[in-house]
C-alpha cells in the first residue's frame, strides 16, 4: 500500500474514477438493480487501508466496491460481477453487495452490522493461524444501532481480538437523520464496551491516516480493538438514482408525477386528522431540504488531498488513474460483446 501524500491521492482517486465509470454503467441500463457507492468516504476508507498489509482482512458492508478497488482486487473482474456475468468475481452472483476476494481475505454483506461479527471472526482466525495480522470493519453509523455489532465490539475487548471497527458516519441512515434515533455519543458507546475509540473528520485522508495507523499497531501488538468514528459527505445519497435527490436536482421534471396524489391524498376526507398530515408534509419537506444538503463542497476527500499535491505529482496521478479505469471498463464490455 501507498503511505505517501500522492500514494493517498491515487490510492482515492482510482476507486473515485472506478466508481464513476460503475455509475455511468449503470445510469446507461448495463448494471441492473440498487447501487451503493463510496463517493464521499474514499479518504476514511484510504486513510485506514493504507495501513493493512497481507494477510489483513476486511469485512465490508453495502459499500463494499471502495476497499476492494484500493485494496487491488482485479477491476475487470469486479465489473464483470457487477455486470452479472458468469467471469465475475463471484460467478456473476454477488452483485455489488456480497462480494468476496478470499486472496485478499476480504468478504462484504449487506446486512447491516454484519461486519461486525465477521471481523471478531477473521480475527480470531488470525489470533490462532496469524499473529501480527489484524481485520478491519467497515460500517455506516445506521450500524450502531444493531446489536450484533454492539456483541461484536464487547466480545473483540474481552478477546483483545486484532479488530479495528471503522463507522464511516454522513449523519443518514437511508432517509432517517441518525440524530433522531441514536443516543449519546459514538465513541463513547465504544469506549464502554471497552474499545480506544478515536474521532476525526473522515474528509481529510491524512488525518484519518494518522488515527488509523495507531488503532492498527495496537491491534498488531495484541492490544485488542479500536473503534475510529469518520464524519463524511456522500453527494449520491443513499442509492443512485436516490428518488430524494432525483427531486431536488430535477423538481420541474420529478415533482409533475407527484404533487397530484400528494394533493389528492391531503385533501382526502378519509385517513389521518388535518394536523398528521400536515406534519407529513412537513417531514417531506424536511427530507428535501436534507437532501439538498448532501454535495460535497469543502468536503470532498479527493479534492482536499490533491490541493496538498505539486500539479506535477497529481498530473502522473491522474493520467496513471484514467488510463486504468478506462481500460478496464474496455475489457469488461468488449468480452460482454464479443460473447452476445
Ligand atoms: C439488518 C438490516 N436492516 C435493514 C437493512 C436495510 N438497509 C440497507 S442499507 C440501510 C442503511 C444503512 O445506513 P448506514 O449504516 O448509516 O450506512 P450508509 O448506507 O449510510 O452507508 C438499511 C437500513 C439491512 N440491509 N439490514
Amino acid at each position: 500500500m501507498q503511505s505517501d501524500g500522492a500514494g493517498l491521492y491515487a490510492l482515492m482517486l482510482r476507486s473515485r474514477r472506478f466508481e464513476e465509470a460503475v455509475a455511468d454503467l449503470w445510469s446507461a441500463g448495463r448494471i441492473s438493480a440498487e447501487m451503493h457507492l463510496s463517493i464521499g468516504e474514499e479518504g476514511i476508507v484510504a486513510g485506514v487501508l493504507q495501513h493493512l498489509v497481507d494477510g489483513d482482512a476486511m469485512a465490508l458492508d453495502h459499500r463494499g466496491t471502495a476497499p476492494l478497488v484500493m485494496r487491488g482486487v482485479d477491476l475487470v473482474s469486479l465489473l464483470r460481477e457487477f455486470l452479472g456475468e458468469p467471469d465475475g468475481l463471484c460467478h456473476g452472483m454477488g452483485g455489488h453487495m456480497h462480494l468476496f476476494a478470499p486472496e485478499l481475505l476480504a468478504a462484504s454483506s449487506g446486512i447491516v452490522g454484519a461486519s461486525g461479527p465477521a471481523a471478531c471472526g477473521f480475527a480470531l482466525a488470525h489470533q490462532h493461524l496469524r499473529p501480527n495480522n489484524v481485520a478491519v470493519a467497515f460500517f455506516g453509523e445506521g450500524a450502531m444501532n444493531q446489536g450484533m455489532l454492539m456483541e461484536s465490539i464487547n466480545l473483540a475487548a474481552v478477546w483483545s481480538l486484532p479488530v479495528v471497527f471503522v463507522c464511516k458516519d454522513n449523519g443518514m441512515c437511508i432517509t432517517t437523520p441518525a440524530k433522531k434515533v441514536t443516543g449519546g455519543d459514538l465513541c463513547q458507546r465504544a469506549e464502554g464496551l471497552g474499545a480506544f475509540a478515536i474521532s476525526v473528520d473522515g474528509s481529510d485522508v491524512q488525518a484519518v491516516a494518522s488515527h488509523a495507523e495507531k488503532a492498527i499497531r495496537r491491534a498488531r501488538r495484541g492490544h485488542g480493538p479500536s473503534f475510529i468514528h469518520a464524519t463524511c459527505k456522500r453527494p449520491d445519497g443513499h442509492f443512485l438514482g436516490d428518488p430524494l435527490l432525483r427531486i431536488v436536482r430535477n423538481p420541474v421534471g420529478e415533482l409533475k408525477s407527484k404533487v397530484g396524489p400528494l394533493a389528492k391524498a391531503a385533501a382526502s376526507v378519509q385517513g389521518a386528522s388535518v394536523g398528521r398530515r400536515a406534519a407529513s408534509l412537513g417531514s417531506v419537506a424536511a427530507m428535501l431540504t436534507r437532501a439538498g444538503k448532501m454535495h460535497l463542497a469543502g468536503h470532498d476527500p479527493v479534492i482536499r488531498q490533491a490541493k496538498r499535491l505539486t500539479s506535477a505529482e497529481r498530473e502522473v496521478v491522474e493520467a496513471t488513474v484514467r488510463e486504468e479505469v478506462a481500460a478496464a471498463v474496455r475489457a469488461a464490455i468488449d468480452s460482454t460483446e464479443a460473447r452476445a
